[in-house]
């Protein structure tokens, strides 16, 4: 049995010792030359970079490692600003390699093989990204938008980094009294107004501290709308919306089950870390029409599909919908999985279930 397949904490930290220990050894000097921080980082990019691999792996989609790799060295950019870019691409490189030599002796030959697949995918593109330049699709630009709601986004964000929390609180109820709709409030500014704080704290301009602060806020100036996405009448339908496993996104899924409520449904929104039994249990006891699943980061991904497994014997006739970050590397998979549906936002999700569950 490999290692890898243990999730004891001592053998996963013996074996990211041993690769630390590799990428020392393949770079003389590279211990001495980097900040005590830059090490501890570097010892904890092993463990996701593992966890990312396991996930390319159990899938058999090396998409999912070779995003992590584009992700992480394009983070690195601004990180390591210490370094020039030939050395930052350099210990990059090494980093795979020596997680590869490791691994070697780790995983039965299948996996390694795969492993070893996506690890090189990996490298290549990350010669490309340093040849070619960086090529970040940021994930505003990647979202269709309605122009119109930019200098809007733009303003709230610039009152939640000046941290007036007065101010905020008030702000999505003050558009919706202005007339805004609901839907383009949490879709068109909410949503785009996250994604921009993800870049903003991805591109080092605002710290951890702030985005937690941004989320934290946010998070409940949308709760001032309640009375308003409360006053539907009900249309007979229910809904449970949930995060998988450890995940905690949550307020993709918190939207969702909103907007859901907004449309008449009864929507049960269980945040994350909901364990699978207790999930079955609500699903047998109320019955929803639809349950919907939320992933954003991709090593929950294998969880989903064995939670759709569950649900499909334990409950038949129940829609699944997924969704979430995680999909957009493989946004064909749940077909596989035997979903009913994957959208890459609320208001794909809501017209499906409009059209689809009478
Ligand atoms: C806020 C935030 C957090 C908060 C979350 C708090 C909370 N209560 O939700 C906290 C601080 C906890 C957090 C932690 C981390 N985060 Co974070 N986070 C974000 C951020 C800035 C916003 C997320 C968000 O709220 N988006 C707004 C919602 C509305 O959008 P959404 O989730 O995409 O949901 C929509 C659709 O995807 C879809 N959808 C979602 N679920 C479902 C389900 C179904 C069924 C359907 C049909 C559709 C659907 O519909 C939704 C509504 O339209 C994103 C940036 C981003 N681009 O998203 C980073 C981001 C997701 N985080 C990231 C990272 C790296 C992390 C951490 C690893 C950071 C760290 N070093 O600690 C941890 C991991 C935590 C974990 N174990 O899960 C990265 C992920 C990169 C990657 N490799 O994939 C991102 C992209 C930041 C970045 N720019 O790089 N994070």
């Amino acid at each position: 049995m490999s290692l890898f397949y243990i999730d004891e904490a001592d053998e996963l930290n013996e074996l990211v010792q041993r690769m630390s220990k590799r990428q020392y050894e393949q770079s003389p000097g590279l211990y001495d030359e980097l900040p005590e921080r830059a090490r501890k980082f570097m010892k904890r990019d092993f463990f996701y970079a593992i966890s990312y691999l396991k996930s390319a792996i159990d899938l058999k989609q090396s998409q999912i490692f070779v995003s992590y790799v584009r992700w992480t060295y394009e983070y690195l950019t601004y990180l390591m600003v210490y370094v020039t870019r030939e050395q930052m691409t350099k210990q990059c490189i090494d980093f795979y390699v020596a997680m590869s030599v490791c691994l070697e002796d780790e995983l039965p030959s299948e996996d390694y093989e795969f492993a070893e697949t996506c690890i090189q995918q990996g490298i290549q593109e990350i010669e490309r990204l340093f040849k070619e330049g960086l090529q970040r699709i940021k994930a505003t630009e990647n979202q269709e938008s309605k122009e119109k709601y930019n200098q809007i986004v733009a303003e709230y964000i610039a009152i939640i980094l000046r941290k007036d929390s007065k101010e905020a609180m008030q702000y999505f109820l003050k558009l919706h009294q202005d007339g805004m709709n609901i839907d383009d409030i949490y879709l068109e500014v909410v949503q785009k107004v996250m994604y921009k704080i993800g870049e903003l704290w991805f591109e080092k301009k605002i710290s951890v501290a702030q985005e937690h602060y941004c989320t934290a806020l946010t998070q409940t100036a949308i709760s001032q709308l309640y009375s308003i996405i409360f006053s539907t009448p009900p249309n007979g339908h229910t809904m449970i919306g949930c995060c998988i496993g450890g995940e905690l996104h949550e307020l993709g899924m918190r939207m969702i089950t909103d907007l859901f409520t907004y449309v008449g449904w009864n929507s049960l929104f269980l945040g994350a870390g909901i364990p699978e039994d207790a999930l079955i249990n609500i699903v047998k006891e109320q019955k929803p029409d639809l349950i919907a699943l939320s992933v954003t980061m991709p090593q929950h991904l294998v969880l989903c599909k064995n939670m759709i497994k569950e649900l499909r014997s334990k409950t038949p006739g129940l829609k699944i919908a997924v969704g979430g970050k995680a999909f957009e590397d493989v946004p064909a998979i749940w077909r596989e999985w035997n979903a009913d549906i994957y959208t890459t936002d609320a208001r794909g999700l809501i017209q499906w279930a409009q059209t689809n569950i009478s």
